[in-house]
């Protein structure tokens, strides 16, 4: 059992520097308006709630024009940011307090999946989106970094990042190809496809869950990564990764995509195993809301991953 005592950290993360859309920063907030510390703590769990950044002036950094290198955009808002949210993640790891990160968009998934590696060098990484996350400061057509937190994490074509981001270049850990499976993709850019294709990760698209059913991809998912069955797994969720007809309020939506039970269901059966120690969720931007169900139902999918990921439905 990781966690005997239940101790959570709710880190908050309202950032959107990774993309250039504004809203996403205030995910955090509407989640814990829409009760998140309340059902969690429901469920036994002690909780704590941080903001690692409350000090930082986002507002004027995303405005920043000159924080360019190359096509990416904001890479010092990016790592700066970031660097603060690894310490806030590496930091609830080593208490041993489970990490709950919410965003704000995904490119702090960087932070969060090398704190968790860099706590458990065995452990293994489910990565829930629509979009594999994957492409490199080289591979990126946007310039979007949150298209980009896995390439950092795994130190993937590292000679060509922009140097403020060598402070995740040192890192002891980086994350091995048979550390991380995907669920959910369904819009994947080329240079995306070439590397997990070159790297030999385990992915698992809307096609498979199609053809294999949930049950059956989260059993292979959990399998790729964490083949004896002891290893810590973190779980990171873009909300993206469910249909947008349950979350549609996000930057990036792209049809087809999980129903709400196949999107519960992977984060129960997940929970079930009992090897989950930290969780992401990401990318709610209540700003692109088309109406206040769409909303709310947005909101609340996030909700419903948290309950679920913290024991909810654990039988
Ligand atoms: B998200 C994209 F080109 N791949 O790099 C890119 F399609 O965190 C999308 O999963 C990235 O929402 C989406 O910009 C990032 C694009
Ligand atoms: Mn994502
Ligand atoms: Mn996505
Ligand atoms: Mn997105």
């Amino acid at each position: 059992k990781f966690y005997p005592n239940k101790n959570a950290t709710v880190i908050s993360a309202p950032f959107s520097g990774g993309q250039g859309k504004s809203g996403v920063e205030d995910g955090p907030e509407q989640l814990i308006k829409y009760g998140l510390l309340k059902d969690i703590e429901k469920l036994g769990w002690n909780l704590k709630n941080v903001n690692p950044l409350s000090e930082m002036d986002t507002d004027k950094m995303k405005k920043d024009e000159n924080d360019v290198y190359n096509n990416c955009k904001r890479p010092t808002m990016v790592s700066d940011c970031c660097k603060l949210i690894y310490n806030e993640v590496k930091s609830s790891y080593e208490k041993n307090s489970f990490p709950i990160t919410i965003g704000g968009d995904h490119s702090i998934g960087m932070s969060t999946i090398s704190a968790f590696i860099n706590t458990y060098p065995n452990g293994g990484i489910v990565w829930v989106d629509a979009h594999a996350d994957i492409n490199t400061p080289s591979t990126t057509e946007s310039g979007n970094l949150h298209g980009c937190p896995v390439a950092f994490a795994m130190g993937l074509d590292s000679e060509n990042w922009p140097p403020h981001f060598n402070w995740i270049k040192e890192l002891k850990t980086k994350v091995k190809p048979n550390q991380i499976t995907y669920i959910g993709l369904r819009d994947v850019d080329d240079g995306e496809k070439k590397l997990l294709k070159d790297l030999g990760i385990k992915a698992f698209s809307m096609y498979h869950v199609d053809k294999f059913g949930i049950n059956e991809v989260v059993r292979m998912a959990l399998e790729a990564v964490n083949p004896n069955g002891e290893n810590p797994i973190h779980l990171s969720y873009d909300v993206d990764g469910i249909d947008p007809m349950y979350a549609a309020a996000t930057g990036t939506p792209v049809r087809g995509g999980l129903t709400l039970r196949e999107g519960l269901f992977l984060v129960e059966e997940i929970a079930n195993s009992g090897n989950l120690v930290g969780l992401d969720i990401v990318e709610v931007n209540p700003a692109l809301s088309s109406s206040a169900q769409v909303h709310l139902e947005t909101v609340n999918t996030g909700l419903s991953i948290a309950r679920c990921a913290m024991g909810e439905t654990i039988l």
